[in-house]
């Protein structure tokens, strides 16, 4: 883990050690409003903390399980390009998963722990990861509109007001918009070649609509945990925001690609300059939180059993890793020449 001591000090010469009089929380409260980050050493509310764990964590399992339904079609890709493409993209997504994961353990919980949350089904991740990849389409669908969904959530998410999270968050939106443009190039050349190819682009896009917009959260009114965090700056736009930007933005990326989004209320609103759009079914989203998506079952199948095949490399690794230490601290200076 990389928690150190906590310090005490906000970057203030005379914080008194009372919590009791609310001067922490006003002093960190103040930190926040300046657009100071926060750092792990630094004091915090428990709530902040807990929030932060959180919501990394859930950021970092939709990582590591956003690479199964991409993973279906590795062995599959229509060609080698497609193929080292993809292969590359995935391997960015366990990447994203192990930053995440190193970020959260800077607020003192373990990996291991988080891990464990997970695989026993009591952590969230995102709920997009539990619709099949039916067709190559789907690998296109996901980069453009996944990830294009994404990128909008992560790009304010830099700002937040937690260091690690903040800085972890600049690398992966960087790889991200890679992603973003992988998807729409497969889309586009969908859309560009025969019939049955602009069938299928269409079908994935009918199918990755409405759950790439359940991405971004439930409607501010509903969002429990929105306003604290706004005022944390963990969160910088709202859920509605967000989805709102998103549809603006790729409402014209479909009509580029000679796509229709399926939505029948969807219109531009001359007067506010945004698309309208219809009503999420919140129903179907809520089912997929609760476990009852198409792949829920399978997508927990699939880690815990990479977990359990996964046993021998992290036994010796750890073991690797305890014979280098043992080998450092009888000969250090050979060990450091290595
Ligand atoms: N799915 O009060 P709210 C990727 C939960 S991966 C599941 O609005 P908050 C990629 C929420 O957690 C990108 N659960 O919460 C990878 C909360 O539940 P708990 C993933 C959802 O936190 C591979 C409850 O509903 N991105 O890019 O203020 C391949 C109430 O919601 C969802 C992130 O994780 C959902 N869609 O706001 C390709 C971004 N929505 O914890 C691509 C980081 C809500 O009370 N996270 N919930 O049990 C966030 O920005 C925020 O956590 C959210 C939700 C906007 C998602």
């Amino acid at each position: 883990m990389y928690t150190q001591g906590l310090d005490i000090k906000t970057g203030d010469t005379s914080v008194p050690l009372e919590r009791g009089d609310g001067q922490l929380d006003r002093r960190f409260q103040a930190k926040i409003d300046a657009d100071e980050k926060i750092e792990p050493k630094d004091w915090m509310p428990e709530g902040y903390r807990k929030t932060l764990v959180r919501q990394i964590s859930q950021h970092a399992h939709s990582e590591v399980v956003g690479m199964l339904p991409e993973g279906n079609w590795i062995t599959r890709a229509p060609s080698l390009r497609r193929k080292a493409a993809l292969l590359a993209k995935i391997q960015d997504e366990a990447g994203h998963g192990l930053y995440l994961y190193s970020a959260a353990e800077t607020l003192g919980v373990s990996r291991q722990e988080l891990i464990d949350q997970l695989l026993a089904g009591k952590a969230k991740y995102s709920s997009i990861f539990n619709y099949p990849t039916t067709t190559w389409a789907d690998i296109g669908a996901i980069g453009w509109l996944v990830d294009g969904a994404a990128i909008m959530n992560q790009v304010p998410l830099q700002r937040c007001s937690y260091g690690p999270y903040s800085r972890a968050m600049i690398r992966i939106c960087k790889e991200e918009s890679f992603h973003q443009r992988q998807g729409y190039e497969i889309m586009l050349t969908l859309c560009r070649g025969t019939a049955e190819q602009k069938r299928m682009a269409q079908d994935a896009l009918d199918r990755w609509w409405w759950p790439s917009l359940m991405m971004f959260g439930p409607s501010d009114k509903d969002s429990e945990h929105s306003a604290q965090s706004m005022r944390w700056k963990i969160k910088r736009v709202s859920n509605d925001e967000l989805r709102q930007k998103f549809v603006d933005v790729t409402v014209p990326q479909a009509e580029f690609l000679g796509l229709r989004v399926p939505d029948p209320d969807l219109r531009w609103n001359a007067e506010r300059g945004h698309y309208d759009f219809g009503e999420i079914d919140w129903d179907e989203f809520k089912q997929v939180l609760m476990g009852n998506g198409p792949c829920n079952r399978e997508r927990m199948r699939a880690r815990r059993s990479a977990h359990d095949n996964g046993r021998w490399v992290r036994e010796a690794a750890l073991a690797h890793a305890e014979k280098r230490r043992a080998r450092a601290a009888a000969a250090p200076v050979a060990e450091a020449a290595e």
